[in-house]
């Protein structure tokens, strides 16, 4: 593996709570990873989560509705295929995570995110502000959420946005609604929206993301599909709290690059 300097790329992290690393996933891996994915979009593999399930804004009000079986995300990413599980696993990705471990075992949840995002366009809904620890329970808020683009994404088909910074920000309760959404109502609340960036991503590229950043997305007003693997890592010295959802399956070791 070529040498980089990668701290540069940890102040950065440590600084805005987000990476963005471009050309990392090679085409023909992208390719075969598309085709797989659309194999599983039709028939429909599950287990999956529909647009009418999540109930955000523009989503169908339940299945039976018209889009209302539009899949969103097709969940246990990690188990569908070995070409996800080398995703989940992929070096570059491995090595930043060390990195921004501080050097300790890396480790995949099998219980956040792991999913393929699947923003369809017609009845794709919109992602409010909020932070992915919100309903995550380990000893720290110290996850990170890895975000792979097999195709471009951009304003159009729902690219994500993120508040730069927002991972070190301490907010009152009141500062976000039931679901623990950002409510954008408020002043103070519409000062830190006014503060968001667009992450637009190339084919390849990757973000990293700290589970408390608060991040937000649009509809997919394009014409494609989005297809969007992601999953989400924590370092071995932070556990998931045990009962919890997050400890519902075991995490799976990062493995370490091998030498030569
Ligand atoms: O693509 C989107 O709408 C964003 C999804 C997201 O942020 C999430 O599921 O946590």
């Amino acid at each position: 593996m070529e040498t980089v300097d990668l701290k540069p790329g940890l102040e950065a992290f440590g600084r805005d709570g987000y990476l963005r690393l471009t050309d990392v996933v090679e085409r023909d891996v992208r390719e075969n990873l598309i085709a797989q994915i659309e194999e599983s979009l039709n028939p429909l593999v599950g287990p999956v989560e529909y647009e009418a399930d999540v109930g955000y804004p523009g989503a169908p009000s339940h299945r039976d509705a018209p889009g209302g079986l539009t899949p969103r995300r097709l969940l246990h990413a990690y188990t569908r295929s070995g070409a996800l599980r080398a995703l989940a696993m992929h070096p570059v990705v491995a090595r930043w995570l060390r990195t921004i471990f501080g050097g300790d075992e890396v480790l995949l949840s099998q219980c956040h995110h792991n999913c393929v995002m699947t923003k369809h366009p017609g009845y794709s809904s919109a992602t409010l502000w909020h932070q992915d620890i919100r309903y995550w329970s380990f000893d720290r808020p110290e996850l990170v959420s890895v975000w792979f683009a097999l195709d471009r994404e951009d304003r159009k088909n729902g690219a994500l946005k993120v508040i730069p910074g927002t991972h070190k920000l301490e907010l009152d309760r009141g500062r976000l609604d039931a679901e623990l959404f950002l409510r954008p109502e408020l002043e103070e609340n519409r000062g830190l929206i006014h503060r968001a960036v667009t992450v637009e991503l190339e084919p390849g590229d990757v973000l990293l993301f700290h589970s408390r950043l608060f991040h937000a997305a649009g509809k997919n007003l394009s014409e494609k599909v989005k297809l969007s693997p992601v999953f989400t890592y924590h370092s071995g010295a932070n556990h998931p709290i045990p009962g919890t959802r997050s400890s519902r399956f075991p995490s799976i070791p990062v493995g370490r690059e091998r030498a030569g």
